[in-house]
């Protein structure tokens, strides 16, 4: 029987009562990533009481350690942003770290909210979750319905199986877990190392230096992969919306609802960076799933938009770049 009760919602997964913010002790998992960094500066805005530790005082792989210091630091929410993560190539060139680093950060988290008494616990994951060859756009229920992308399986895998982990500990122990699955996602603070990055960093990168240093820019694969691109602050944003209304036992996609193919994005990231030069496709690096684009009903009908469109978003992630990475 469960130890807690669930916080009731409507059909649609929406909380009868929203979950207030302010002043809650709110623990953000991978505070200096990405999404985490994201997330902590739209939290502040909420006036939560933000708690974070660092990887030399927790190592989330570690039981013992996430257990001591979630009894310690009493969150009342968690927001697992953390997570061993990488583009395409490092997903393929380190299947050990991506599939257990992510297993046991996901089953530590989720068993130490339950043993403190955490009262509610958002998990993020990836829409790789989704077969390679699911239906396009793809709904929640898409999950499970064929083979995995070889390319992110294992990151894939684990992403499942938090989903399916947080499921079982509402039912079994009533612990208030939900889950969003965002879309590929970019912005400032992104890994901009050339091997280990994702395609919007490694882009405005290899432009950037082509533009001063001579191109051509060799993009991987044949171009024609169509992705779909959310600005971290607009996950961050539909994150922190999730977290106060809603209440459902399903993940909900996170995404615009719009994608581009990888030749597209070239050309949009060729303009913001001022590049007039030559691309040049290499057949030989891997062109992953051919298409990953979320269908976003179940989010939108909830109430929420984003508002930051992908050129607008792709200047942004350039000027933090310049100011911050750029050689
Ligand atoms: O962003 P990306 O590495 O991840 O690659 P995935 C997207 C597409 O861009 C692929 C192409 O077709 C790449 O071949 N691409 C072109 C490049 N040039 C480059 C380049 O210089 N660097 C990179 N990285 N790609 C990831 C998963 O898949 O998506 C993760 O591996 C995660 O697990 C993430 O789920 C959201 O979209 O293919």
């Amino acid at each position: 029987m469960p130890e807690a009760s669930l916080p009731p919602a409507g059909p649609d997964g929406r909380l009868l009562t929203p979950f207030r913010l302010a002043g809650r002790r709110v623990w953000v998992a991978g505070h200096r990533g990405m999404v985490g960094a994201a997330l902590c500066r739209r939290l502040e805005r909420e006036g939560v009481e933000l708690l974070t530790v660092s990887r030399q005082r927790v190592d989330l792989r570690r039981q013992v350690e996430v257990e001591a210091w979630m009894d310690a630091a009493r969150p009342e929410l968690v927001v697992l942003a953390a997570a061993t993560v990488g583009g395409i190539l490092a997903n393929a060139s380190y299947p050990a770290d991506f599939l257990y680093d992510n297993l046991m950060i996901g089953a530590n988290v989720i068993e130490a909210a339950r043993r403190s008494g955490v009262e509610r616990l958002v998990l993020l994951g990836s829409s790789c979750i989704y077969p390679r060859l699911a239906p396009q756009p793809m709904t929640e229920d898409a999950l499970l319905t064929g083979p995995l992308e070889a390319t992110n399986q294992w990151y894939a895998v684990a992403k499942i199986a938090d989903i399916k982990l947080g499921q079982a500990y509402r039912r079994q122990h009533g612990l208030d877990v939900i889950a969003a699955m965002p879309t590929n996602l970019y912005g400032p603070g992104d890994d901009f190392g050339l091997l280990s990055s994702h395609v919007v960093p490694a882009l405005l990168r290899k432009v950037h230096e082509a533009k001063t240093g001579g191109g051509p820019v060799e993009i991987w694969g044949s171009g024609q992969p169509r992705r779909e691109f959310l600005h971290v602050d607009d996950c961050a944003d539909a994150v922190v919306f999730l977290a106060q209304h809603y209440g459902g036992e399903s993940h909900v996609n996170v995404g615009c609802g719009e994608d581009v193919t990888i030749r597209e994005l070239a050309g949009l990231i060729a303009r913001v960076v001022g590049y007039e030069g030559e691309f040049v496709f290499d057949a030989g690096k891997p062109d992953g799933t051919p298409r990953k684009l979320l269908d976003v009903q179940r989010l939108t009908a909830l109430g929420w938009r984003p508002r930051i469109a992908l050129e607008e978003g792709l200047r942004r992630t350039y000027d933090w770049y310049l100011a911050n990475q750029a050689a």
